[in-house]
């Protein structure tokens, strides 16, 4: 171990942004007095309006949490059959297509971005494709233009899992006015929280309608149950926690965007160490600080760093590891067989989420960084000097 001290207690790779638990005591005063505590109460109603404006979005519902919101976005839109999405993703993305009876059709990703890649998508369409799930992965949004375009041509329904995209913006247009449906998490793990919760964003009326009704049974009104419903209802005390949590979303933003700045300072200059590049028309989401790391140059693997972090009480993360094409679940579809992603086999090896959060101290984000020096090792050629790296810096 390098002369570097670990720290006395254990920095995760997130922490969620609590505001004063005065401010929170505040709006449960007000819920007590109402007694009422979910059904789309008053503070659903406001934290919906709010959040729609603030994601600059025409329309928006509530969730419960954005896996159930996934699910119901596949309702809404009737998809079925097929579904193309990515591999590099969290569980939850494809597995709400099999919660919908959906067979997920593995498409590679792009080697710079690794959201999906639109180049490969039009070849994995057949007769049952229905739609696309594409992820913004790291809040880095998907070529949305070509995706579009290819959609457009074969009829097929775009939804976008923004999880990890809450208030990006593409030339100022939020990210949710994309495709016909997105959604949003608000899991704790996430910039915006409510501890869970989640939100679809889509464009017209006619979608809102419906998708209100499926996130509550299917209820019309008293005399009529019109679809097959689910319980997706974020209840009063999330909503609430929520309009407090979006009153410091800005302030957790420019926190961890100065944290951002002392990473890229100090590490964009290690061989072997490849940071995401965002586009400057793009307004970044802040929500992980994900870097890439080539066994070959730096001599270690990620694993290996990831492993020994954690002897400097440092608890990074493999996002997204397994790939979900590798889960026992899917690995026997053909899409997900190994020669079909390639991309997405070498990006899952070398993919490591840093420590990033508003309150993380600034001397800590410099400290994780000398600690990844210090685990460089120039002169071998890897613990695993078979690795098999393409060149994926483009
Ligand atoms: N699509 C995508 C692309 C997603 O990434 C996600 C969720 C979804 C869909 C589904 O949305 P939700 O249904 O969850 O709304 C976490 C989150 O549970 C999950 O929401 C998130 N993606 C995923 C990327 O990360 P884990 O298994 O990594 O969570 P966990 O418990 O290990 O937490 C990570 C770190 O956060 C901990 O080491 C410490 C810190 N933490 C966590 C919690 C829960 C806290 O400090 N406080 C907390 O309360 O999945």
């Amino acid at each position: 171990m390098s002369s570097i001290k670990p720290f006395d207690e254990k920095v995760f790779v997130t922490r969620p942004l609590l505001p004063s638990l005065q401010e929170i005591a505040q709006e449960l005063n007000e819920i007590w007095e109402a007694r009422w505590l979910t059904n789309m109460g008053d503070k659903h109603q406001l934290l919906e309006e709010r959040i729609a404006k603030y994601l600059k979005v025409p329309s928006l519902s509530l969730f419960n949490n954005g896996t159930i919101a996934l699910i119901v976005a596949c309702q809404s839109l009737r998809l079925s059959g097929e579904v193309i999405t990515t591999p590099f993703t969290f569980a939850a993305s494809p597995h709400v297509l099999s919660w919908n009876n959906i067979r997920p059709t593995f498409c590679d990703i792009d080697p710079k971005s690794m959201n999906i890649d639109p180049e490969r998508i039009e070849s994995l369409i057949t007769p049952k494709t229905t739609g696309i799930l594409a992820v913004h992965v790291f809040g880095t949004p998907c070529d949305v233009a070509k995706i579009q375009e290819i959609a457009d041509r074969y009829g097929l329904k775009v939804v976008y899992d923004a999880a990890h995209a809450f208030g990006v913006e593409i030339d100022d247009k939020g990210i949710g006015c994309f495709g016909d449906i997105t959604m949003f998490s608000f899991h704790a793990t996430k910039l915006f929280h409510t501890a869970e919760g989640g939100a679809l964003s889509y464009g017209g009326s006619v979608l809102k309608n419906r998708i209100d009704l499926l996130k509550n049974f299917g209820i019309k009104n008293e005399d009529e149950v019109v679809m097959p419903g689910i319980n997706g209802k974020m209840n009063e005390i999330q909503a609430a926690l929520g309009l407090v949590v979006l009153k410091y979303v800005d302030e957790e933003r420019n926190n961890r965007n100065a944290i951002k700045d002392i990473y890229i300072s100090n590490l964009k200059d290690i061989e072997g160490v490849t940071l995401l590049e965002r586009e400057i028309s793009v307004k970044d989401s802040c929500q992980y600080f994900p870097i890439r790391i080539d066994e070959r140059k730096f001599g270690r693997s990620r694993d290996y760093v990831h492993d020994k972090f954690k002897e400097y009480n440092v608890f990074t993360r493999k996002y997204f590891y397994p790939l979900c094409s590798d889960y026992s679940c899917y690995r026997q579809l053909p899409s997900a067989h190994p020669s079909n992603l390639p991309v997405a086999r070498q990006v899952v090896k070398e993919v490591l989420v840093l420590p990033y959060y508003g309150r993380l101290p600034a001397e800590h984000a410099v400290r994780i960084c000398e600690i990844l020096k210090s685990f460089r090792s120039p002169c071998s050629f890897g613990d695993n000097a078979e690795v098999d790296h393409l060149s994926l810096k483009n």
